[in-house]
């Protein structure tokens, strides 16, 4: 189709970009940034705003959407196929670096630090994408992105488990924590549950509880800022091995099960290495205790 852009007025001093899309593109456009946490958060007008300035793009196998250099003009949301990330290291070549498919982003950072692009994307297969313009990206996402950036920037660079990542790596983590808080006494995840969220805590303490099969409860080691926990039943889709509870008021940023494993593969093995982790640890401390083996996990 015929895409018609125009340059509508706002009651503010810029002009909103209009790009005419079907409501088939629409509801693309929908399913592709559901999942997106930087278009999380954002009101009613800034949603029909972002989603009547994108414009369709393809590209084909192989292709460069971004080249590693060049000056930023859009940010990218891909709908269907995947794309990889190249940064090149001196004269030797590029190395890969990460991957993009349906749900990702990317081609933020020269629009929010007005610097050249930091890597090169290229279309490992046929891909949809839909773009944002600049200008549309900083008035609206930008803002949101970097608050969230800057606000667990520190916080994150002092979380043991995570100084071993890339800042870059860090940012992406930031972008999709969410803050929770509890009051004290309230559960945060319950022993035999589901696991659905990985948490970090951001200020406040954490009791720990394991209980037995006769119903007996047992004090584990607590837990204080920057520690972690509930990372065992999404590595293991285990069921919850301990509770924890908010001893006072307790914040929290917290990562559903998809980003945690997205984001957290290159740390999963210094989860893994790090055990027993705090609940392994009340676990094996359960085990070890007055009550003999308990099962962990
Ligand atoms: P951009 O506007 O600079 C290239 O254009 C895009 O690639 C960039 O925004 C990011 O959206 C995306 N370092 C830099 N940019 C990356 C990286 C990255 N991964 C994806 N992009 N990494 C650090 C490499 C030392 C990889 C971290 C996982």
């Amino acid at each position: 189709s015929v895409s018609a852009e125009s340059m509508v007025p706002s009651h503010q001093n810029y002009v909103k970009t209009v790009i005419h899309k079907t409501s088939t593109q629409r509801a693309r456009i929908e399913v592709s940034i559901a999942s997106n946490f930087l278009f999380k958060n954002l009101d009613e007008d800034q949603h029909e705003d972002v989603v009547n300035a994108m414009a369709e793009k393809r590209f084909r196998s192989r292709e460069n959407v971004i080249e590693q250099g060049a000056v930023g003009d859009f940010f990218y949301v891909v709908e269907t196929g995947t794309l990889d990330v190249f940064v090149a290291k001196g004269g030797n070549g590029a190395e890969k670096v990460f991957e993009y498919g349906p749900g990702g982003s990317f081609g933020e950072l020269a629009l929010m630090y007005n610097g050249p692009r930091a890597a090169t994307v290229t279309a490992t297969s046929d891909v949809v994408l839909w773009a944002l313009d600049r200008i549309t990206f900083r008035r609206i996402l930008m803002e949101n992105t970097s608050r969230k950036r800057r606000m667990y920037e520190a916080f994150l660079e002092t979380v043991p488990l995570l100084v071993s990542l890339e800042p870059y790596e860090r940012h992406k983590i930031a972008d999709a924590l969410e803050s929770v808080y509890f009051d004290d006494g309230q559960t945060v995840v319950r022993q035999g549950d589901q696991g659905d969220n990985f948490f970090i805590i951001e200020s406040g303490e954490a009791m720990v509880t394991k209980h037995n099969d006769e119903g007996e409860e047992f004090p584990m080691p607590g837990l204080g800022p920057g520690q972690y926990f509930g990372e065992l039943a999404l590595l293991n889709d285990m069921p919850r091995a301990a509770t924890v509870k908010a001893k006072g008021r307790l914040k929290c940023a917290t990562l559903g099960k998809r980003a945690f494993v997205r984001l957290l593969g290159p740390v999963v093995e210094i989860i893994k290495r790090n055990t027993p982790a705090p609940l392994v640890a009340a676990a094996v401390t359960a085990a070890t205790g007055p009550l003999g083996p308990l099962a962990a996990g």
